[in-house]
């Protein structure tokens, strides 16, 4: 020991087991140690990379190897305590030790030369104790640690500790967010068409002038700002303002209000290029399973996690929770659920479901080689590839035949205890289990193995009728027991992701196999439900727990026969048409507003956009384009923090996301999340100790903070990325509409085929030299052979050519030509979308 260091732990009082006046005095002072009862999981506790914390029993347990020589050799702490000079503190906790050794507790200097301000060796017992103890503090320090350094034994032991509590000295401090420049802008840019919008945050109440400056500083446009009074998402007095008239594309755009200038932004056509691919390569480095090649995704390379190799315990035969079922399942691959190595069908299901959506609402956005994935130049468009790696997983996770609730889906799976951070996935070495099947999952993998079915077909024909079959015995089996739902209080070691009503996963999957077979089964149950009619668009918006939306959403946009089709689309419209308003009278755009904002509210308002986006889809009214473009500001700037909630997107942005394997904020050796991750977003019920001692009273914008121990407010998940793959392939399809309109007559049919006409009419006034017609099949048809026009087919898309002597369509005519056609999988949709010459007709 140093001599200095001996003088200051002279300076320390140590009463074991009974406390001392000056510990009562101190008693009253206000809590310092964040979540020392361990209610809320382990954080912000984290231990060395030798073991694992995570609670048990309510209290917080860890494995503590033996062979090691040293004390530091196995730590477990908590950052980030402030002491001051002069103030006595009160320490105490309980602790228990099997077999019973003598531990170290320490507070001290979270660096070299780790001074000690109190230092203490309790003698642990296997029944346990309540120790404390009372130091006075020698200097003041925003950052000291608490430590319990255990190691220095040959032999394992287990180490367990609950109470946890240091108080006295000062009321921790406010947390004021850096906000920046009060003028809010979308950092990442805006469309040359708009609209162009911005948030001026003042104490004034009349209008100011704004000047939106160029590059070099030259004003290019000006206007005066309107007054919004106070927000009630932020508690801020805000102004808006519109600079939409400015169309000049150009780099470094700032706005200056109030004697405020924005942060710098672009005005392009190309500012969401990158970003669907962006969103969509995160499921690549979320993939269990199988190993990340580094030569893919620089910096993120990984070996496979929870393949079957110690000391992972999963995912090639993973057993039951106990008494549950007598089987073990092969569950290895799949996605990560989020930041925890969690595998959950509910969460899952909407997860792929939505990458198939974007698929299926443009089959030639994602094709084959543009994701840098394993499976890239294998023929197949690479989102699929991606989402098959789910739906596998999905697959796998059905009761096998002649075992108990047969057909259903095991609800999730992950491991028995809660893990600290980080932990990277091939490191894990918690028990992993199988947890009680569920109507819901039941349901969930029904519609998603009913989507399956019918966009794998022109693909994998045996993977398609895999799904297909799979799909139908999740429904019976749904039927047979309608009301299995997962235990609300099954959360230790997983999200429980519990929900009480599954009448609107039943919808859901009936549409998608209504959609898939056609058949009358499916449509009465789909005209039966009260999801059917009933008003489905809540303000908070659809998500893994309310997915009546998702069938209202396939019914509306994939070709069927439903009777009441029109009425159906209508009803899409009538949902943005809600949302439009909300967005209307936010001053921050947001076209979500509830009083107070979910967890995840990013990818509610993501999902809200969704049905805005779909309603242009439906009317090619340009005010729902405009309404997505909006919302998108919000979340790449135009917020009250100031911030993009999109990893890589945007001047300052969100990059601390709750992860055990991109945990750069705790271990440098490790990547932030890859570009284009979104953060879950303002929550304001603060759920994580973090957040509680940070954001304690914050206003619904406020409730965030971008470190890696929020896990309430800034976590990643696979729902959330994926209607950011949705809405950013919207907002990056430049949308160009052409004067056309085509009439699709499947004429004839016979057992596995038929014939087609297809009329393309000139609804322009010009006139159109030479054309190229596109679609995309939905039920694995194949062209045969064609007359009047050559037709080539790649996978589902099909091109037609004109053949020169039927090039020119004059305005109000029309040409014709029709082809002969197999038809693979027994419905026979007609196709919906067609592009004219590259722009989409209608
Ligand atoms: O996103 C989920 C949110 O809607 C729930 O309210 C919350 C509590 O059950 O769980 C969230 O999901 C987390 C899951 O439980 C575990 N993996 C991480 C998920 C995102 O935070």
């Amino acid at each position: 020991m140093t001599r200095c260091r001996a003088a200051l732990l002279a300076l320390l009082t140590m009463v074991a087991l009974s406390p001392a006046p000056a510990a009562m005095a101190a008693d009253e002072g206000p809590e310092q140690i964040v979540n020392g009862s361990f209610d809320t999981g382990t954080a912000p506790w984290w231990s060395t990379g030798n073991t694992a914390l995570a609670v048990e029993d309510g209290r917080a347990c860890a494995d503590v190897p033996g062979g090691t020589a040293n004390p530091w050799d196995v730590i477990i702490g908590q950052n980030d305590l402030p002491l001051v000079a002069g103030e006595t503190y009160a320490y105490r906790f309980f602790a228990t030790a099997t077999p019973a050794k003598v531990g170290k507790a320490l507070i001290q200097l979270p660096v070299d030369p780790w001074t000690q301000y109190l230092a203490a060796n309790p003698e642990l017992s296997v029944s346990g104790n309540a120790y404390s103890y009372t130091f006075t503090a020698p200097v003041s320090l925003p950052d000291a640690q608490v430590v319990f350094q255990l190691g220095g034994s040959a032999e394992p032991w287990r180490f367990c500790m609950d109470d946890v509590s240091l108080k006295g000295g000062a009321e921790p401090e406010e947390y004021e967010p850096d906000t920046g420049p009060r003028v809010r802008v979308n950092m990442v840019g805006y469309l040359p068409a708009g609209p162009k919008k911005a948030t001026l945050v003042t104490t004034a109440t009349e209008p100011l002038d704004w000047e939106l400056k160029d590059a070099g500083k030259r004003t290019v446009a000006s206007g005066t700002t309107v007054p919004r009074g106070v927000d009630a998402s932020s508690g801020q007095n805000v102004h808006t303002l519109d600079f939409g008239a400015h169309r000049e594309p150009g780099e470094e755009y700032t706005l200056t209000a109030d004697g405020e200038t924005s942060r710098p932004f672009d005005i392009g056509a190309g500012i969401y290029d990158r970003l669907p691919a962006d969103a969509l390569k995160f499921y690549y480095t979320q993939r269990s399973g199988i190993e990340i090649r580094d030569e893919l995704r620089p910096g993120y390379g990984r070996p496979a996690g929870h393949a079957g190799i110690a000391p992972n315990q999963g995912d090639v035969s993973v057993p039951c929770q106990p008494g549950v079922c007598d089987y073990s399942l092969n569950v290895k691959g799949g996605w990560y659920d989020a930041g925890d190595h969690g595998k959950y069908v509910v969460n899952g299901g909407i997860s792929v479901h939505q990458l198939m959506a974007a698929y299926e609402r443009d089959k030639t956005a994602f094709g084959d080689g543009q994701l840098d994935i394993p499976e890239s130049g294998n023929g197949r468009p690479d989102i699929l590839d991606e989402a098959r790696w789910e739906q596998e997983f999905l697959l796998s996770m059905q009761v096998p035949d002649g075992k108990p609730h047969a057909g259903m889906a095991h609800h999730k799976i992950h491991d028995r205890n809660w893990t600290g951070l980080p932990l990277l996935p091939h490191l894990d070495p918690q028990l992993r289990e199988l947890h009680p099947p569920s109507t819901a999952a039941t349901l969930n993998l029904a519609a998603t193995a009913a989507q399956a079915a019918r966009l794998f077909a022109p693909y994998d024909a045996g993977f398609a009728a895999r799904n297909l079959k799979a799909a139908r015995r999740a429904w019976a089996a749904a039927k047979a027991e309608p009301a299995r739902y997962a235990d609300p209080n099954d959360g230790v070691g997983g999200g429980a992701y519990n929900d009480g009503d599954v009448s609107d996963e039943f919808y859901w999957a009936a549409a998608e196999l209504y959609i898939t077979t056609g058949e009358k089964e499916f449509r009465d149950f789909v005209l039966a439900s009260p999801h059917h009619t009933g008003d489905v668009w809540r303000e908070r918006g659809f998500d893994w727990g309310n997915t009546a939306q998702l069938g209202r959403l396939e019914l509306a946009t994939v070709p069927n026969a439903l009777p009441d089709r029109e009425r159906v689309r209508r009803s899409v419209v009538e949902g943005a048409e809600k949302y439009l308003a909300v967005q209307t009278a936010h001053p921050y755009g947001l076209p979500y507003n509830p009083p107070d904002f979910d967890w995840g509210s990013n990818n509610l308002v993501l999902n809200n956009l969704v049905v805005l986006a779909t309603a242009h889809d439906l009317t090619g009214q340009e005010r729902y384009r405009a309404a997505v473009r909006e919302g998108m500001d919000y979340l790449l700037g135009r917020n009250a923090l100031n911030q993009s909630y999109v990893t890589g997107y945007g001047e300052v942005a969100s990059k601390n996301q709750h992860s055990r394997w991109y945990a750069r904020q705790l271990d440098p050796a490790l990547p932030h999340p890859p570009r284009g991750t979104l953060a879950g977003g303002p929550n304001s019920a603060i759920q994580d100790p973090l957040a509680q001692r940070l954001l304690r009273g914050c206003k619904p914008q406020f409730c965030y903070v971008d470190d890696i121990e929020s896990w309430a407010t800034n976590e990643l998940t696979i729902n959330w990325n994926s209607p950011l793959v949705w809405v950013s392939a919207f907002l990056a399809d430049k949308g160009e509409r052409a004067d056309c309109r085509v009439r699709y007559t499947a004429h004839g049919s016979w057992p596995g085929g038929f014939t087609a006409q297809v009329a393309i009419e000139n609804t322009g006034e010009r006139a159109v030299h030479g054309w190229t017609l596109r679609w995309s099949f939905l039920g694995g048809q194949r062209v045969e052979h064609a007359w009047s026009a050559a037709l080539s087919q790649s996978g589902s898309v099909v091109t037609a050519r004109d053949l020169r002597w039927n090039g020119t369509i004059k305005p109000g005519q029309k040409v014709t030509f029709g082809f002969n056609g197999t038809d693979a999988s027994g419905p026979n949709p007609a196709p919906e979308v067609f592009h004219l010459n590259g722009a989409r007709c209608g």
